[in-house]
């Protein structure tokens, strides 16, 4: 039987989070038996909000180098960069042409990323979900590892599938997302109602995977709870409830367990160990990622053995979508 398709992607906008990871990447490595999996970096959805052009090459190479520490194995995986494969820019700007303007005008993050870049509000990140789709529906995918953030992209994803198979036939698969339970919205560590996002401009908010463990206690010990002064699984502490996923996702061990074993001790301890429990998750990542950063003859054959991988596949549903829409092929 032919392996269903997972097809994600991870923005080359700064160094990454452990909301990336605990979100999206580490999710990744796991799908690789079952699936054809194909994780891409999107340096096009990068450049939406304003990238330093040595700095936005220096982490695509992160991000690719991150991938691989994080489990992706480029000889189970499809492992890409977005603008390496012409296709996706092409299928999106077919599919912005059945994208309603009131759809794209309904997308909280276009509404959130606009209210802080007034510099630079520019159409690609109104139209930013219409590339996305076209990543995900060019592979033919099944199934989209993401965080929570990412859902309604997804919706609109299904739904211009849904249009394009209606109006000309069935020819893009709708995908669904695949988001976990838990750990799939971590919290900024600054400001608890907020998601961790790697452009945050309070480096406090986020721990980096790149993060030594100086920083990461330090980051750990300043971030923001409540005067309850108790470990409580709550939405009334959400920035202690935050802590407790981030624990409990990184150590295997369960919700409830947590809580008991910091009863009647108080926020320091809690955040200390919090702090041990994050360095052992990433210490191995850390070190993998060192070697995979010094390596960049590897890191260029991989790049490029993955775009010929999936441009081939990618090609092959373009020509469909061209045929049916009424190109005539040269
Ligand atoms: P940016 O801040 O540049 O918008 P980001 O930190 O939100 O970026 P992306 O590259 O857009 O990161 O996301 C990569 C993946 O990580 C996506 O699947 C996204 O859902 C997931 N992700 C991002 N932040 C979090 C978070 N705080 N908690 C869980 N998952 C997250
Ligand atoms: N918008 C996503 C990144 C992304 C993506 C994708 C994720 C771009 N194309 C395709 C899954 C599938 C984000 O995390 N901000």
């Amino acid at each position: 039987m032919e392996k269903k398709i997972v097809f994600s992607g991870v923005q080359p906008s700064g160094a990454l989070t452990i909301g990336n990871y605990i979100g999206a990447l580490r999710n990744f490595g796991e799908l690789q038996d079952e699936f054809d999996c194909n994780y891409c970096i999107v340096d096009m959805h990068a450049i939406t909000v304003p990238q330093v052009p040595k700095n936005l090459r220096k982490n695509t190479l992160d991000v690719l180098s991150m991938y691989m520490a994080c489990g992706i194995d480029p000889e189970k995986s499809t492992l890409f960069v977005q603008s390496h494969v012409p296709a996706h820019a092409e299928l999106s700007w077919v599919l912005n042409t059945i994208t309603y303007m009131g759809q794209l005008n309904r997308m909280t993050q276009f509404k959130e990323k606009s209210k802080k870049s007034d510099e630079n509000l520019n159409a690609g990140l109104f139209t930013y979900p219409v590339l996305m789709a076209a990543d995900i529906l060019l592979y033919q995918t099944d199934f989209v590892p993401v965080g929570e953030d990412q859902k309604q992209h997804l919706e609109l994803a299904r739904d211009l599938a849904e249009r394009f198979n209606n109006k000309y036939s069935d020819t893009f698969v709708v995908p669904e997302p695949l988001i976990k339970e838990f750990g799939a919205r971590i919290m900024s560590l600054q400001d608890p109602t907020s998601k961790m996002s790697k452009s945050d401009s309070d480096e406090n908010a986020f721990i980096l995977l790149q993060d030594n463990k100086d920083k990461i206690s330090k980051k750990i010990k300043r971030a923001v709870t409540d005067s309850v002064g108790i470990v409580n699984y709550s939405d009334d502490q959400p920035g202690i409830k935050n802590l407790i996923n981030i624990y409990s996702v990184l150590s295997g061990k369960e919700i409830n367990d947590i809580v008991d074993m910091y009863s009647g001790k108080g926020y320091g301890v809690f955040k200390s160990e919090l702090a041990e429990v994050v360095v052992e998750a990433l210490d191995p990542i850390q070190t993998k990622y060192r070697e995979y950063l010094d390596s960049k003859d590897y890191l260029e054959k991989i790049y490029t053995e993955g775009a010929q991988k999936a441009e081939a596949k990618a090609r092959k549903t373009l020509r469909k979508v061209y045929k049916k829409i009424g190109f005539i092929s040269r």
